[in-house]
């Protein structure tokens, strides 16, 4: 199978678990307005690249992917959230998200930012009841916890409205913690639930891509004009100079792929996908 199809399958089977899930635990909720704005933004349409990187990691590390889908619905619940929030008039003030108006543009400050709560809160609910699986599970809960909060990316957040210039430690920084806390959280978790097989290098790896997906991120939104206010690895070195270090950086992510001891074929995939990505 091609690396597109194999990414297809591990999406459309989170699709599929994801859709189940909300429509179960929303039927006859109230208020519904609260569940529908949830149920907008999760199901408007992301690459899912979070919960696709666990399930992978689950299948690279000899487990039964499908088995994990609360822990991946988790992963994207709390990704969500943060885009909902982030798109906030207090935050980025952004109209649009994933090609459609963005959550508050479509139901209100107020109800926006109650369906990242919502959504947030969620996900600590279906990681409390993974939990009770083991101490594997309650490990691999732990991990989201910390990487989606004040020591990660809600640190991130924080740094990236205080800092409108900066260097290489500012950017560093960001990088890390607003973009690569939720990257490196689902490979972690897959090796934790696989007894904490390769866990530093899984880790290392996740690192490497997170700091790729927000270099790449940096170059989509100069091309596309975007005059930001925030810091950005374009503003530092300049088009060009960004251009090569997210070619570094990608092979870095390669040779880290090979202290890891599995089959990395598709991770190799996904460092082509996220240095090439044009969304
Ligand atoms: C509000 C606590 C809080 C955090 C917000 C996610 C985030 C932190 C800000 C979004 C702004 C941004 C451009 C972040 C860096 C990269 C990123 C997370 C992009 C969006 O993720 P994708 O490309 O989105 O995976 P899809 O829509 O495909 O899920």
């Amino acid at each position: 199978m091609n690396f597109a199809a194999v990414y297809d399958r591990y999406r459309a089977a989170f699709e599929a678990a994801l859709i189940k899930k909300i429509e179960r635990e929303s039927k006859g909720a109230f208020p519904p307005v609260l569940w529908e704005s949830m149920r907008y933004s999760l199901l408007a349409g992301g690459k899912r690249i979070r919960p696709v990187l666990f399930l992978a990691a689950l299948e690279a590390n000899g487990l039964a992917w499908a088995e994990e889908m609360p822990l991946a619905a988790a992963i994207e619940c709390i990704h969500t959230y943060s885009l909902i929030h982030d798109d906030l008039p207090a935050m980025d003030n952004d109209d649009m998200r994933r090609g459609k108006p963005s959550n508050h543009k479509m139901f209100g400050e107020a109800n926006a930012i109650l369906a990242g709560d919502g959504l947030l809160s969620w996900a600590f609910e279906i990681a409390m009841d993974e939990a009770a699986r083991g101490e594997q599970w309650r490990e691999a809960g732990k991990i989201l916890a910390h990487a989606a909060g004040v020591c990660g990316m809600v640190a991130g957040q924080s740094a990236d409205l205080l800092w409108k210039s900066g260097g290489e430690r500012e950017l560093e920084f960001l990088y890390e913690n607003k973009t690569g806390r939720m990257i490196v959280a689902p490979l972690e978790m897959a090796s934790v639930l696989a007894g904490g097989k390769d866990r530093a290098a899984w880790v290392q790896f996740g690192e490497a891509l997170g700091r790729l997906f927000q270099l790449t991120d940096d170059l989509l939104d100069a091309a596309s004009g975007e005059d930001e206010e925030r810091l950005t690895a374009v503003k530092i070195y300049g088009m060009e100079h960004a251009e090569r270090l997210a070619d570094r950086c990608a092979g870095q992510c390669m040779q880290l792929l090979k202290t890891v001891e599995a089959d990395t074929g598709f991770f190799e995939g996904i460092v082509g996908l996220v240095r090439s990505r044009k969304i």
